[in-house]
């Protein structure tokens, strides 16, 4: 009992705030109850401003308020998002983080409206938090994993893994620092690997500069954790802002850098070389004068490249980048001319073109072919400022090229060497054993160019735009010039070509260049792929047969005249509709109606694919109205599935279901609950079903491109920690004909997704995979059957695909034995799937032993076992082929 006596005399001042506190507490109570009110009438906005006045007056009820505030807080921001408010969105997330900042579902959600808003290394940085909060949260996770792959990019992996490129820098380095280059300039630093190599090699002073946020501060990350953050200077900085001596005190006597893509020049190197020189490096050392001190001369390393290119027959990038076929799906294409991709350096190519495209020539499906010998394009010395400023307005080089292989010209392929030093150097040959790419330039036109030996290849060298530019302008064959491109004749070639110019004057005038058309390279492969198409024929064929027929029953006689609705919502470029259109055609020829039977409707958005449909309608006799564009219908996304009018529905919807990546679309369970709402009696979706494949596989190539291997430091500095909490256990874009990779299975189906029956899927699936070959398991590599229906499907891995493959990638590889069993967990949350692989110790008690070599796949009950990796697999954890 505490003592009367102790207690405190109440003074006039505490009368006073046990008043305020009574006003206090109505207000509070009041406000909540408006608060609860707004929210009930969906009057969000204002619900949002009470629940901050009740927070902020009584921070004591956070724990009772806070879904409710949660739920306003996100509805009221969705609302603002959809009126474009954006500036009072981010206000009202940064009120409520000022309230909970440490509630991980709002850091994630305005992580969402962030990358929306293409602010990616903020969104980063709010999911990184949350998922710090709380490691298992999914939502956090699946968009952690969406960011990783934008904030740093797979070839940091590659190049981190690359011991030979990492020793041939450190010897580079070493010798020019030895021999005097004290002040050291890194630019483009990364992880910061080159800078801390100088810095380890004795030069008194390193800067180091990074453009990307995340990678300055994963540099920060690694420099501090080999202390050295106290001889290494950092900069978030594009190297072209630096100024001397705001940002370092100095010019510098070396520059190092790798800031060079496939194509040597796409990383701008040419620009910062041309501002280094001009602004941060000491002079050059003039190679007339007599040697000066190192300290007082600038260089750079790589000292200069050299750049190689030969010409190439390569079906994959003939079907990625021309239009190879003349009818598709039961229509005819010439309609509207040329399409090519949006890859090009033609003359008259624009700015939605990119000159090149970069692959790895090894590894695409089907090979490649060369129809000449390599042949040197330029040579380039970095260490000439007045070489390097000359580069763009040199004279365009011309070559011209024998053919030494028959074959169809394709692409010129392009790589480099890297001369590092007068010793060491790298190469990004086709043929090397490197992680690098090669620069294609595919080469357009209408038809496929024969080419065969003894024809020549007259190639264009320029550099435009400090991009260096390969065009394969013409061919001479049999005493005949034929042009590639716009190029209008004349005099301009060398001697060796006045006869063919000559000639080409002879020629029938090629027209001037017709509009063409862009579609991006996997619609072109879609476009090209005559199964694909041939498939959705007959699948669509034989359900409007089937549903026709119906109709045409007694008791709807009078309603013949009703169309079938089509709906087709594929993402980007489709000729689904156009062909359901047709369809209709010829299912209705005979008929009075004749016109009327397919009602399409497609949700191509974009101006040119509508204008190209429209032309192929025209051109295939297909009706104006059969075809119609959905989105000029309705005015937001959520409403693509409405009907085409009150009381309709659609006899079929066509849902894309799977991304070019290799992932299943996000959402795609979703929709299709949406769809099948929309169906009429009979109606279907394609497709109905979808089987996911997959088989355990050895791959070295996925665990490089993925993190950082081995336990031992790169060049001696701890960089795997730092980057590989960037690793993403899902690589997509994956060419899985031509992986290298052991099997260590046979495939087996994984899974099932029925879109029409929904009480068909499971949730989770446990399944045996039989080891048939000893090894490490460390990647499964999945893909899908499309079935249409019943009858008719695609698969994602078949040679004329326009999709890719994915894998899920394991980081702690399992090693197994032949017989051994696996133990697969399959399971779907929304539309993501997740796999996990234990390895069994026992054989499984379910096996029949004399059947076992039968049997690849056998599904088990779930049990507990000890989950060695476990990912999500959608179109949000991304590892892209580099
Ligand atoms: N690709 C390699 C690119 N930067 C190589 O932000 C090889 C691609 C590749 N920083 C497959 C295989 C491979 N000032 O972090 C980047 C970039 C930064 C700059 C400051 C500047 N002027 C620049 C310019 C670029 O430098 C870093 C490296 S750039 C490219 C490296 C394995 N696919």
């Amino acid at each position: 009992m505490p003592n009367a006596t102790t207690r405190p005399k109440r003074s006039r001042r505490s009368r006073r705030t046990s008043r305020e506190d009574s006003a206090r507490n109505e207000l509070v109570s009041r406000s909540l109850e408006s608060a609860q009110q707004c929210l009930y009438n969906q009057d969000y906005g204002t619900a949002f401003v009470h629940y901050l006045l009740v927070l902020n007056v009584e921070p004591l009820l956070k724990d009772f308020v806070k879904e409710s505030f949660r739920f306003t807080l996100f509805k009221w921001t969705e609302e603002l998002d959809s009126l474009g408010r954006i500036q009072d969105l981010f206000d009202c997330y940064e009120q409520a983080l000022e309230l909970f900042p440490v509630d991980e579902v709002i850091l994630n959600s305005m992580g969402e409206h962030l990358f929306r808003m293409g602010f990616r290394d903020e969104a980063a940085g709010h999911f990184h938090k949350a998922l710090k909060l709380r490691p298992d949260f999914p939502e956090a996770k699946e968009n952690f994993y969406r960011v990783a792959n934008w904030l740093v990019e797979r070839w940091h992996f590659l190049m981190l893994n690359d011991r030979g490129r990492n020793h041939k820098y450190q010897l580079a380095i070493q010798k020019a620092v030895r021999g005097g280059c004290s002040t050291v300039l890194d630019i483009g630093t990364g992880t910061g690997i080159l800078g801390m190599c100088a810095k380890k090699a004795g030069a008194a002073e390193v800067y180091a500069c990074e453009l990307s946020k995340t990678m300055y501060e994963l540099a920060c990350e690694v420099v501090t954790a080999s202390k050295m953050e106290g001889s290494i200077k950092l900069l978030h900085m594009k190297s072209l802002e630096m100024e001397i001596p705001k940002d370092i005190p100095k010019r510098v006597s070396l520059v190092v850098t790798e800031t060079v893509d496939a194509g040597l020049f796409g990383e701008g190197i040419i620009e910062t070389l041309i501002h280094a020189w001009n602004h941060l490096l000491l002079p050059p050392q003039n190679s007339q004068d007599s040697p000066v001190n190192p300290s007082e001369t600038g260089r750079v390393i790589p000292a200069g490249a050299t750049v190689f290119g030969m010409a190439v027959e390569c079906q994959e990038i003939r079907r990625h980048h021309r239009l190879c076929v003349s009818t598709v799906g039961g229509l005819a294409l010439d309609a509207v001319g040329e399409i090519h991709s949006p890859v090009s350096c033609s003359a008259d190519a624009d700015d939605s073109t990119e000159p090149y495209t970069t692959e790895r020539l090894s590894r695409l499906p089907g090979g490649y072919m060369p129809l000449t010998s390599p042949f040197r394009a330029l040579d380039i010395d970095f260490n000439d400022p007045q070489e390097l400023e000359g580069l763009c307005s040199r004279e365009v080089s011309r070559l011209s090229l024998m053919v030494t292989q028959e074959g169809i010209l394709d692409a010129l392929a392009v790589w480099f060497q890297l001369h590092l030093d007068e010793e060491n150097s790298l190469s990004t040959a086709p043929h090397e054993k490197t992680c690098w790419e090669q620069a294609i330039y595919p080469v357009q036109g209408p038809q496929d160019c024969a080419v065969k030996p003894g024809d020549r290849l007259l190639v264009e060298v320029s550099c435009k735009d400090a991009y260096l530019r390969l065009c394969c302008v013409a061919v001479v064959k049999d005493g005949c010039v034929l042009r590639l491109d716009s190029w209008e004749g004349g005099d301009i070639w060398g001697p060796e070509v006045e006869l063919c110019s000559a000639l080409a004057g002879l020629q029938t005038d090629r027209e001037g260049p017709t509009e063409a058309f862009i579609l991006e390279c996997p619609e072109l492969a879609l476009l090209n792929n005559t199964h694909y198409h041939q498939n959705f024929q007959a699948a669509m064929g034989k359900l409007l047969t089937r549903l026709q027929e119906a109709r045409s029953g007694p008791q709807v006689i009078e309603q013949g005249s009703e169309p079938l609705y089509v709906l087709d919502v594929s993402e980007g470029f489709s000729l689904i509709s156009l062909m359901a259109a047709q369809l209709g055609l010829s299912l209705a020829a005979g008929s009075e109606s004749a016109s009327a039977l397919v009602r399409a409707y497609s949700s191509v958005e974009k101006e040119q694919h509508q204008t190209i449909l429209r032309l192929l309608a025209q051109g295939n006799r297909v009706p104006v109205e059969a075809l119609e564009f959905w989105l000029n219908h309705v005015e937001d996304d959520s409403a693509v599935f409405q009907r085409p009018a009150t009381e309709k529905l659609w006899s079929a919807i066509v849902l894309d279901c799977v991304e070019t990546c290799g992932l299943i679309r996000q959402k795609l369970m979703e929709k299709a609950t949406l769809a099948r709402c929309l169906l009429e009696d009979g109606g279907r979706i394609f497709p109905e079903r979808i089987v996911i494949y997959g088989m355990l596989v050895e791959s070295d190539m996925l665990l490089q491109e993925s993190a950082v291997q081995g336990r031992e430091p790169t060049l001696g500095f701890n960089i795997a920690p730092f980057i590989n909490q960037f690793t993403v256990p899902i690589h997509v874009f994956l060419d899985l004909s031509t992986l290298e990779c052991t099997r260590l299975s046979e495939p087996a189906e994984l899974f099932n997704l029925d879109l029409m029956n929904t009480h068909n899927n499971y949730p989770s699936r446990d399944l045996m995979m039989q080891v048939t070959s000893s090894g490490r398991l460390t990647a499964i590599p999945f893909w899908y059957q499309i079935h249409l229906d019943d009858k008719w499907s695609v698969s994602t891995f078949s040679q004329d695909s326009h999709w890719k493959q994915a894998a899920v990638v394991l980081q702690d590889p399992l090693c197994v034995t032949v017989g051994d069993w696996v133990r697969l967990t399959v399971q779907l949350h929304k539309s993501s799937l997740s796999i996990t692989a234990t390895r069994e110790e026992d054989r499984p008690v379910a096996m029949d032993a004399s059947r076992s070599e039968d049997i690849v796949a056998m599904d088990t009950a779930k049990e507990e076992g000890a989950v060695m990796d476990a990912v999500e697999v959608d179109s949000s954890s991304v590892t892209e082929s580099p």
